[in-house]
């Protein structure tokens, strides 16, 4: 029986070469920011309980960045992958229908840094809570 297809002789004989590895550049995910709007009628003791729960945030950055929200009009609640930040926004909004308050977050693509997207180092609300998470 022929020992394979081979016919070569010297250094690589009888060996294998395989050369089928593919290269990939592994690029970071978008991110998407996850912006709260401030309103005239949700109570702020709401608002933080919100945050708490759907952001897992403590009592004190929650209020922190209530109060940022209250005072800005709108602050960065948090930076995660699309899917990641759809489901906080929904679930804010879920919150936010059943207690009949017009609360609302929105979705806003973070800049990945490697594009000129126009934006100038801080963002729209900047964060109120120690920065992204790490
Ligand atoms: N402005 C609201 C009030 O005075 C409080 C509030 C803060 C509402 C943040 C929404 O995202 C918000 N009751």
């Amino acid at each position: 029986m022929a020992r394979f297809d081979d016919d070569r002789h010297g250094e690589g004989a009888g060996k294998v070469l395989t050369r089928t590895q593919t290269r990939t550049a592994l690029k970071r995910p978008r991110m998407y920011k996850v912006l709260l709007h401030n309103d005239d009628y949700t109570p702020r003791e709401f608002v933080v309980l919100v945050l708490q729960h759907v952001f897992v945030m403590s009592e004190a950055e929650a209020s922190r960045l209530m109060l940022h929200v209250h005072n800005h009009g709108v602050g960065v609640a948090g930076i995660y992958p699309f899917s990641v930040a759809e489901t906080k926004v929904a679930e804010v909004g879920a919150a936010a229908e059943k207690a009949k308050f017009p609360l609302m977050a929105t979705l806003e693509p973070e800049s990945d840094g490697d594009e000129d997207d126009g934006e100038q180092g801080g963002n729209d609300g900047g964060w109120t809570h120690g920065g992204p998470p790490s």
